[in-house]
């Protein structure tokens, strides 16, 4: 899908230029005690995983603005992420959603193969109603007063486990909608009593090698009260469920100016976060690209992941979740990617030991300065040396728009229609 011999010649001409760049960035690191190999290591070996839903134009709830060429299934989708992947170097994952991504899993999995691909966590769906579907979503759904609407929901979930274990997942993520756009419309307690039933029915499906991510947001499509709002609800599930159960951490669904670095620390310390759904955000939940509004924001939250990373047991999913509206979704995810890699590779730079000695003196303007030294760090070099040495592209958006994918793919691909709201 992207010609080799095209990735070969753009790096080619771009070759000597990272050589000259990574050899001063080398020494300069060098001069500090830090090997850049260990680093570029670390970059190589650095994956998150591609939302496949992020592979079309998202939306808001007034329009949405398709362009060329969008993916028509989830097999176009995982051309389209197999592009990502072979550019980058750093997206060998896939996260399904059910039932917009549902297919035979033996041609999901041969696919996928063909491609380089694996499949990271599912993600069910009860925030909507589907064509074929009995009882409406519309008053909840794990968590709704009809027990027969909760055990659809149930049952949907269930669903997802089977179609994942048959492509080799062994996740499950559950965000629900539900909640209350009125005070008084439902009873705050027993509608999060309903939930935990339903959601230990679930977990009483969970195979023995999955884990299932509990995913908090603090509102919207609810505007009064949501079921799963915080992190602190989000434990309390993953602490009720059992040790199988644990929190995915999406960086948009906190309230304004919340330290979502201090969430990290605490759930890591109870054993339970699960993963993340990493994108960027000005105003709310704005599914903007990953490191586009607040770096150093992404840069304190990797650097709790690089302190914390040897917690016996801490395994985490790594995955991004945005919409992407004004770009070319491709274009959108293969940068993200890269921002995702960068604030690790940055936070990987801290200089722990002298951090620890600033923290003890109690000397809070040298440990800020520490911090900083590390994300001012241009990690560029390290970041393109990884993607050569894997076969990638030094310059993935470059060789992506030399390439003519999107208007290859857009001549076979019927033209997608607009229409209404499109929020994932
Ligand atoms: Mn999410």
């Amino acid at each position: 899908m992207i010609d080799a011999n095209l990735i070969e010649a753009e790096n080619a001409a771009r070759q000597a230029d990272l050589a000259a760049d990574y050899d001063a960035l080398g020494a300069r690191l060098a001069r500090r005690g830090v090997d850049i190999e260990a680093l570029t290591a670390r970059a190589a070996g650095f994956g998150v995983a591609i939302p496949s839903w992020g592979t079309g134009t998202g939306g808001t709830r007034f329009a949405r603005f398709p362009g060329e060429g969008e993916p028509t299934g989830i097999m176009d989708k995982l051309d389209d992420c197999g592009v990502i992947h072979r550019l980058t170097g750093a997206t060998p994952r896939v996260s399904l959603h059910i039932p917009w991504d549902k297919a035979d899993p033996a041609l999901l999995r041969e696919k996928a193969e063909e491609l380089g691909l694996g499949f990271d966590a599912m993600n069910s769906n009860t925030f909507q109603d589907q064509p074929d579907q009995v009882r409406s979503y519309k008053f909840g759904s794990l968590s709704h007063t009809d027990a027969a609407t909760r055990q659809q929901a149930i049952e949907h979930n269930l669903e997802c486990i089977e179609i994942g274990q048959a492509i080799g997942s062994k996740a499950l993520t559950v965000w629900i909608g539900d909640g209350s756009n009125f005070p008084g419309q439902t009873s705050l307690s027993r509608q999060f009593e309903r939930y935990l039933d339903a959601m230990k029915a679930i977990y009483a499906g969970l195979p023995g090698d999955w884990r299932i991510f509990s995913e908090h947001k603090i509102y919207e499509p609810a505007f009064y009260s949501t079921v799963v709002q915080d992190w602190g609800t989000s434990l309390m599930i993953a602490q009720e469920l059992g040790d199988r159960a644990q929190c995915l951490v999406d960086l948009g669904h906190h309230a304004p100016n919340v330290n979502i670095e201090m969430i990290v620390a605490r759930l890591i310390r109870a054993g339970k976060l699960g993963g993340f759904h990493f994108n960027d955000s000005k105003y709310g939940d704005d599914d903007l690209d990953s490191g586009t509004i607040e770096p150093f924001r992404l840069f304190l939250v990797f650097n709790e992941l690089v302190e914390l990373e040897d917690t016996p047991g801490l395994n985490l999913a790594h995955m991004i979740d945005q919409s992407h509206n004004v770009t070319d979704p491709i274009e959108s995810l293969i940068v993200s990617a890269c921002e995702i890699q960068r604030a690790y590779v940055q936070a990987s730079l801290v200089d722990r030991a002298t951090l620890e000695g600033y923290r003890g003196e109690n000397d809070a303007l040298m440990a800020a300065a520490t911090l900083r030294a590390a994300f001012r760090t241009d990690v560029e070099p390290i970041l393109a040396m990884a993607r050569l040495r894997a076969g990638a592209a030094i310059d993935p958006v470059s060789v992506y728009r030399a390439s003519g994918y999107r208007a290859r793919v857009a001549l076979s691909r019927p033209k997608s229609t607009g229409g209404g709201g499109g929020i994932v």
